[in-house]
């Protein structure tokens, strides 16, 4: 097994990390060292500017992730903005906004970054399509998981088990990705 390093807050986020990545060779290790998320316009953006932190502070390989939710009805809202909307006006906030929208389509973006020391970051793409759901749904997962219902099956990411959200989520397919890339660099 390989360790990899991922800096992050979020234990949501590194629970289906490892389910991933433990099939595939990897044992992920959190590092909560915590980096100023930028104000930018793309999650490319705020994860290069976060592996520049960490890298100051950490010297050895690791990964670190940006991942948002972006409405269709609501232009992309909330984006790059996810986390700061989640804490304000929260999933009921964002259902208030869809009310009596028909089309409710969304996707999930993560943007994995790979880091070695001394060098510029490997940046790793996952999207998961969607839908918005009605009302609140499931007690799993984290953030939006309640409210969001990925393209091919019947239930949100909240009524998901960490296995079963991985095969269809924006960070299952990142993390398949960067499992790939990682057995050809290392
Ligand atoms: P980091 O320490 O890794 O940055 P974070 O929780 O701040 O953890 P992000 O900035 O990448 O993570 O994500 C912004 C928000 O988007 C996050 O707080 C969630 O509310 C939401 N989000 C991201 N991925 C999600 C997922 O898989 N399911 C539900 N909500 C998600």
């Amino acid at each position: 097994m390989k360790e990899l390093f991922f800096i992050t807050s979020n234990t949501g986020k590194v629970q289906e990390a490892t389910e991933k990545l433990r099939p595939l060779g990897f044992s992920v290790v959190q590092k909560n060292l915590g980096y100023p998320e930028v104000q930018a316009d793309s999650l490319e953006e705020v994860a290069i500017w976060g592996v520049s932190h960490v890298q100051e502070r950490f010297r050895r390989a690791f990964i670190l992730e940006d991942a948002g939710l972006f409405i269709d009805d609501l232009q992309g809202f909330p984006g790059v903005y996810s986390k700061y909307v989640f804490f304000t006006i929260g999933l009921g906030g964002i259902l208030q906004l869809l009310e009596g929208v028909e089309k409710r389509g969304a996707v999930f973006r993560s943007v994995y970054a790979y880091s070695e020391p001394g060098k510029k970051p490997l940046l790793i793409i996952g999207e998961c399509k969607g839908i918005i759901s009605m009302r609140k749904q499931g007690t799993h997962g984290f953030g939006y998981d309640p409210i969001f219902i990925p393209d091919g099956a019947k239930k949100t990411f909240g009524d998901m088990s960490v296995e079963e959200k991985n095969q269809f989520s924006h960070r299952g397919k990142a993390l398949e990705k960067l499992a790939t890339v990682l057995k050809d660099f290392q």
